[in-house]
C-alpha cells in the first residue's frame, strides 16, 4: 500500500468535499465461484481501496463527516479461524499501517448505522455492484436492491471522482509498473504467435508472463483471429497465415493500477495489402488523436477527429464516398468504428465505470448522445493534467452490422456496399496506448510497444 499520509491526505479531502453526514464504504467479500469455500481471486473495491488501501474481504468502514470520525469494520481471526488461514495481522495493526485509529467488529456495523438513520442523518454511499454489498444495503439501511444504485449519494459520486480522476505521481509510477509487463506480454504475443497455433497457446504463454511477476490480468484478456467482435473472450480458432489477432490486454500492478495496451498482429509475419491500408488508417488516428490531447481539449473533440480520419482513410480505399462532412454527420463512421475512442484508467480498467460513467466522462453541459456509436463513448469532457485516457481506435467489419445497414440502406450515399461485401472476412484492426494528460500537453505511458507496420512486421514471424 502507498504510505498512510496517502490515504489521511484523500479521506480529508472527502471529508471537505461531501462537507455533512455519514458515509458508509463497503469493502468487497470474497465471492464464490461455485461454493463458498472455492472463491474467486478476491479483487478489493476500487473506492474501498482508494481510501483505505487495505486488501482484505469483510471490511466496511463509516466516516461520520461533521465529526470527522472514522472508524473501519471487520473482524479478527479467531483461533479456528487460524488453522485456515494461518495468523494474520489485527483489525488495529492494519488500520495503523492507513492511518485510522478507530476499529469495531462487523457486529456493531449494523446499530451504528441504524442510529444515524434515526437521528435523520443523511447517509452517503456509493452504486453497489456485487449482490453481496446489494444486500448489505438493505439489512444495515433498509434500501430496497432495486433501488440500491438510484439511491446512491450523487454529491459522494462525485466527491469521489474528482479526486480519483487525477492521478497522482505515485499512482502513474503504477502504472506504468503494469505497464512494463505489458509490454513484455506483447513483444511475446507479436514473436510467438504463428500459424497453426490455438489463440490459447499465445494466452496462456501471456499469462504466465504476467503471473511469473507477482501480477495479474486487469481484464480477461481479448486475443482473437476475429476481432470484428469487440469483445470477444473466445481463445479457442487456430491461427491461419494472413489473418490478423487483435490482442487487447492489461496487467494489474502490485497497488491493482491497470495497463490497458491493444496491438494487432499479422500472423505469418506479414500483412496483405489490403489489411495494411486499414492498418495505417488506424495508425494515423492513434497518433492523431494521442496528439490531440491535452488540457482544455473535450475528448468527444479527439473522439471526432477519429471518426473524421476514419471517413477520409477509407474513401482513399473506396470503401467511403461523397462528401466526408456529411458522411460524418450522417453518423457513417459507425459502421466501421462503432466504439468510443477510449476511457480513463486508473484503479479500474474502465476508471469508476461502478460510479456512473456519465459522472466520469460527461458533464452537466456536455450529455451523453443516445445514436450508435455514440452512446458508447464513455469519456467525452475536457481533459485535465492528471487525467489518464486510453486512445483506442478502431476499424472493424462487422458483417451483421454490414449486412443490417446494406438492408436497411442505410448512409447509402457514403458507403460503398459492392465494394464492402468483399471485405466482410476481414476482422477488425485496433490500436490502443494509455496517455497521461500533462500541464502542457501529455505523455505517452510506459516503454513504447512497437506499432508501425514495419516495426510490427519485423517483430513477427
Ligand atoms: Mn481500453
Amino acid at each position: 500500500m502507498f504510505p498512510a499520509d496517502t490515504y489521511i491526505k484523500r479521506r480529508k479531502r472527502l471529508i471537505d468535499d461531501v462537507k455533512s453526514g455519514v458515509i458508509l464504504f463497503l469493502g468487497n467479500d470474497e465471492s464464490p465461484m461455485n461454493y463458498p469455500a472455492n472463491p474467486y481471486h478476491f479483487r478489493q473495491d476500487s473506492s474501498f481501496s482508494y481510501f483505505f488501501g487495505l486488501d482484505l474481504p469483510g471490511l466496511a468502514a463509516v466516516i461520520d463527516v461533521d465529526q470527522a470520525r472514522i472508524t473501519v469494520f471487520g473482524d479478527d481471526v479467531t483461533v479456528e479461524d487460524i488453522v485456515w488461514t494461518g495468523p494474520l495481522p489485527t483489525l488495529r495493526e492494519n488500520c495503523r499501517k492507513i492511518g485510522v485509529e478507530n476499529t469495531a467488529p462487523s457486529a456493531q456495523l449494523e446499530n451504528i448505522l441504524k442510529s444515524a438513520v434515526r437521528n435523520n442523518r443523511k447517509i452517503h454511499f456509493l452504486p453497489p455492484y456485487r449482490p453481496e454489498n446489494i444486500l448489505k444495503l438493505q439489512r444495515l439501511l433498509g434500501v430496497q436492491p432495486d433501488q440500491a444504485k438510484s439511491r446512491a449519494s450523487v454529491p459522494l459520486i462525485k466527491a469521489v471522482v474528482a479526486q480519483r480522476s487525477i492521478k497522482s505521481a505515485r499512482e502513474v509510477e503504477q502504472i506504468e509498473t503494469a505497464l512494463e509487463v505489458s509490454y513484455l506480454t506483447h513483444t511475446y504475443a507479436f514473436k510467438n504467435a504463428k500459424p497453426g497455433m490455438y489463440e490459447w497457446e499465445i494466452v496462456g504463454g501471456m499469462d504466465d508472463i504476467v503471473h511469473s511477476r507477482g501480477m495479474t490480468a486487469s481484464f480477461p484478456i481479448i486475443f482473437t483471429i476475429k476481432g470484428q467482435t469487440l469483445h470477444n473472450h473466445y481463445h479457442g480458432n487456430i491461427m491461419q497465415a494472413g489473418n490478423i489477432a487483435i490482442n487487447d490486454s492489461g496487467i494489474e500492478s502490485p497497488l491493482h493500477y491497470a495497463s490497458d495496451i491493444t496491438r494487432t498482429i499479422p500472423i505469418g509475419g506479414k500483412f496483405t495489402d489490403r489489411q495494411k491500408e486499414i492498418y495505417r488508417i488506424v495508425l494515423d488516428c492513434n497518433t492523431k488523436a494521442i496528439d490531440a490531447c491535452k488540457p482544455g481539449i473535450e475528448f468527444r473533440a479527439v473522439h471526432a477527429l477519429v471518426a473524421r480520419t476514419v471517413l477520409a482513410g477509407l474513401k482513399d480505399v473506396g470503401l467511403v464516398q461523397g462528401d466526408l462532412e456529411e458522411a460524418f454527420h450522417a453518423h457513417a463512421h459507425t459502421l466501421f468504428f462503432p466504439h468510443g475512442l477510449g476511457h480513463m484508467l486508473g484503479l479500474d480498467v474502465h476508471d469508476m465505470e461502478d460510479l456512473g460513467e456519465d459522472y466520469v466522462g460527461y458533464t452537466d453541459a456536455i450529455k451523453r448522445r443516445p445514436e450508435f456509436g455514440w452512446a458508447y463513448l464513455r469519456l467525452a469532457k475536457a481533459l485535465e493534467p492528471g487525467h489518464i485516457v486510453t486512445i483506442e481506435p478502431g476499424i472493424y467489419f462487422i458483417p451483421e452490422l454490414i449486412d443490417r445497414w446494406h438492408a436497411d440502406k442505410k448512409c447509402e450515399s457514403f458507403i460503398n456496399y459492392q465494394k464492402l461485401l468483399a471485405y466482410k472476412d476481414f476482422g477488425g484492426i485496433r490500436i490502443e496506448d494509455d496517455v497521461l494528460v500533462t500541464e502542457d500537453g501529455r505523455r505517452l505511458l510506459g516503454q513504447p510497444i512497437p506499432k508501425t507496420i514495419e516495426d510490427v512486421q519485423n517483430l513477427s514471424s
